[in-house]
């Protein structure tokens, strides 16, 4: 990705460019994806959008942690997560929906998928990621640059939000009465999306087309 005789810190500042541009070019996709999605179903399937390029204590504690050497090309190869975009939806079907319409686009490759809501972690934490490439044009070649996107529901952020800072404040050693708190609370997370997601499908199947107007 980038050229090792040069300064590192001019290399770095290159390989931030391409990350932050790579963030740039998939926010775009999914702006569009949810303008069109209003315009022929009246309906937006996202509520918002985050995105973020992983500090660099971040990164070199996770390279730390998988036994490589803090190097650029390292961080490049080994961290998925260098640029990242968590997108929040209503409903878990928006998730499955929204991860289709990336995988269709052609300039996006998909390197992996892991789905937590099917496949929930031992802490209780559910959402859909997906490390992906999309190629950025610099002015003299392209590079494709890796991507991770994560796509949860309102609730399932609520919770991972709540857990991720129980996680850093006991440096991952929380209480045991917390973990078990936490997980009786994703089962509730899950519990309350499966109702809205139900209760969503009746109220549309009742008032038909009117009510797609009233997305929330
Ligand atoms: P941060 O601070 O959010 O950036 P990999 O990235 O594949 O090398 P890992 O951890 O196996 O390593 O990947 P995974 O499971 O896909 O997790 C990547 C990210 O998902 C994490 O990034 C978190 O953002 C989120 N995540 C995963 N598990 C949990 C969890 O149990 N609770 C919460 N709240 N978030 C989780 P980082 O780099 O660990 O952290």
């Amino acid at each position: 990705m980038t050229d090792d005789k040069r300064d590192p810190i001019e290399n770095w500042n290159e390989v931030l460019l391409i990350y932050r541009s790579a963030l740039k070019e998939i926010n775009t996709k999914l702006e569009i994806l949810n303008d069109e999605f209003q315009h022929v179903h009246r309906y937006n399937p996202i509520e918002h959008i985050k995105s973020r390029i992983k500090t660099s204590e971040s990164i070199v504690k996770k390279l730390k942690r998988k036994g490589y050497e803090s190097t650029i090309e390292n961080m490049v190869e080994y961290v998925d997560d260098i640029a990242g975009i968590r997108i929040i939806c209503s409903f878990t079907s928006d998730i499955y929906q929204i991860a289709e319409m990336l995988a269709n686009q052609n300039d996006i490759k998909i390197l992996s998928v892991k789905d937590y809501i099917k496949n929930p972690k031992e802490s209780g934490y559910k959402s859909y990621h997906m490390i992906v490439t999309i190629p950025i044009f610099l002015s003299d070649r392209r590079v494709d640059a890796k991507v991770e996107i994560q796509i949860r529901t309102v609730a399932m952020d609520f919770w991972a939000s709540l857990e991720h800072k129980i996680h850093y404040k006991f440096e991952g050693n929380a209480p045991e009465h917390i973990k078990e708190e936490l997980v009786e609370c994703a089962h509730m997370v899950s519990d309350l999306d499966a109702r809205m997601l139900s209760l969503n499908e009746e109220i549309r199947a009742i008032a038909g087309d009117k009510v797609d107007s009233w997305k929330f």
